[in-house]
């Protein structure tokens, strides 16, 4: 019987690397424990993201998806963007939208991988594959899970988008696990403007702004809409408060420079037409809340913050043809009240 080659793992670090990941680290693909996501689906915390219950076994376990898998690579390209920068828009989504920047770079690390080995076989995931990015991440050395829910690298801070990769050879040397550095701080708990954290590291869907602003396509409930203020797309609260970003870190990735959309504020956003947002929208991540979706979060935004100067579009959507766009536009009349 032959025995497969192992892999240099300074090879595949310098492939990856050479493929413009910003971070690259190297765990053996053993299976995961499934407690923690089979407490985090019992307990209602995916909302209505039923994708995430399905397929657990392949989730759980990198030799069902790709079998003979040995080596997990996991991959991070990083977002910082500069303190003064201003935006409703969470600062991974402002620019290009990062499942193309890791898909383009896996397929080139591919290629390299292939250059060493022709005959090995991969499994390549971004977000909405079967991979539990954050635990292998974790895994592999690149960080830990902090308690805000996030995988922070203590050089580049939490500021990461991940990805990962299944090869089915074994690599000489692996990396040990990142120890996990929050010690007693909270703050990230304490900061939650709607008190998502059932638990430290653990996020109820239902109670995150991220969650209700860029997966729950009809009405959020109205005692989390006024956390809307300042925001149209994703949350950053739980990791703007962490020190570990708050030290000196160099700017993410050219791709995530903002791009026009994210320099709108709510006003603009809700008085946006399908076409222009379709032409500003297309590209960026934040095209997954789709037009009515970005227009009702602008409206919560408005209300959120009693944006007195946005109360003509707020009057003219209150006869909007959308259901969801004409609740929202009545609930933010309501908060601006007489102002
Ligand atoms: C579902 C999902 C969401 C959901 C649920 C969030 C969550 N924390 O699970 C929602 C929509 C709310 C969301 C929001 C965001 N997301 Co999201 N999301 C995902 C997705 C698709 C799956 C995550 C998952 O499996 N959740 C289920 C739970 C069970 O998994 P887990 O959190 O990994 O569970 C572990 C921890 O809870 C840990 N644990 C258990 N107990 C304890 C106790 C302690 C003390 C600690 C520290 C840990 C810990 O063990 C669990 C498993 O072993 C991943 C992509 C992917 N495929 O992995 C992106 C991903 C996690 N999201 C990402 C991002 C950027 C975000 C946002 C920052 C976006 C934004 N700015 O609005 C927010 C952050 C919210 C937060 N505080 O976590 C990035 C994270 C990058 C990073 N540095 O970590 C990912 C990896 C996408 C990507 N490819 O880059 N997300
Ligand atoms: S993203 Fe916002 S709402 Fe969600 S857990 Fe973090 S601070 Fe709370
Ligand atoms: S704010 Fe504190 S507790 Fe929260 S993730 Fe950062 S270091 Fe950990």
């Amino acid at each position: 019987m032959s025995v497969a080659p192992v892999l240099s793992s300074e090879a595949v670090r310098a492939a990856a690397l050479a493929a413009k990941f910003s971070l690259v680290g190297l765990a053996p693909a053993a299976p995961l424990d499934p407690a923690p996501l089979e407490r985090w689906l019992a307990a209602g915390y995916a909302a209505d993201m039923s994708w995430m219950a399905r397929r657990q076994p392949e989730r759980l376990d990198p030799a069902v998806v790709l079998p003979g898998a040995r080596t997990v690579i996991a991959l991070a390209i990083a977002y910082h963007r500069p303190a003064a920068e201003r935006a409703a828009v969470a600062r991974y989504a402002r620019g290009r939208d990062y499942h193309y920047a890791h898909r383009d770079r896996m397929r080139a690390l591919r290629k390299r991988l292939l250059a060493l080995d022709p005959t090995l076989e991969t499994y390549a995931s971004v977000d909405t594959g079967v991979v539990m990015e954050k635990v292998w991440a974790e895994r592999a050395g690149l960080g830990w899970i902090g308690k805000n829910g996030c995988l922070i690298n203590p050089k580049l801070g939490s500021w990461l988008t991940l990805s990962v990769m299944f090869v089915d050879r074994a690599v000489d040397a692996y990396d040990a696990p990142h120890q996990r550095r929050c010690g007693d701080c909270a703050l990230c708990l304490d900061a939650c403007p709607t008190d998502a954290f059932a638990a430290p590291g653990v996020v109820d869907s239902r109670r995150c702004i991220s969650y209700q602003s860029i997966e729950n396509q009809g009405s959020v409930p109205t005692e989390l809409r006024t956390s809307f203020a300042g925001r149209i797309f994703g949350c950053d609260v739980c990791q703007e408060v962490c020190p570990w970003n708050f030290r000196p870190i160099p700017e993410g990735d050219a791709r995530f420079a903002p791009r026009p959309l994210s320099a709108l504020s709510p006003a603009e956003v809700a008085a946006l037409g399908p076409d222009e947002f379709d032409r500003l929208a297309s590209g960026m991540a934040l095209a997954r809340a789709r037009y009515d979706g970005l227009r009702r979060n602008a409206l919560y935004a408005i209300g959120g913050a009693r944006d007195r100067g946005a109360r003509a579009v707020v009057e003219r959507l209150l006869d909007d043809s959308a259901p969801v766009i004409k609740e929202a536009a009545a609930w933010a009349k309501a908060r601006l009240g007489d102002l």
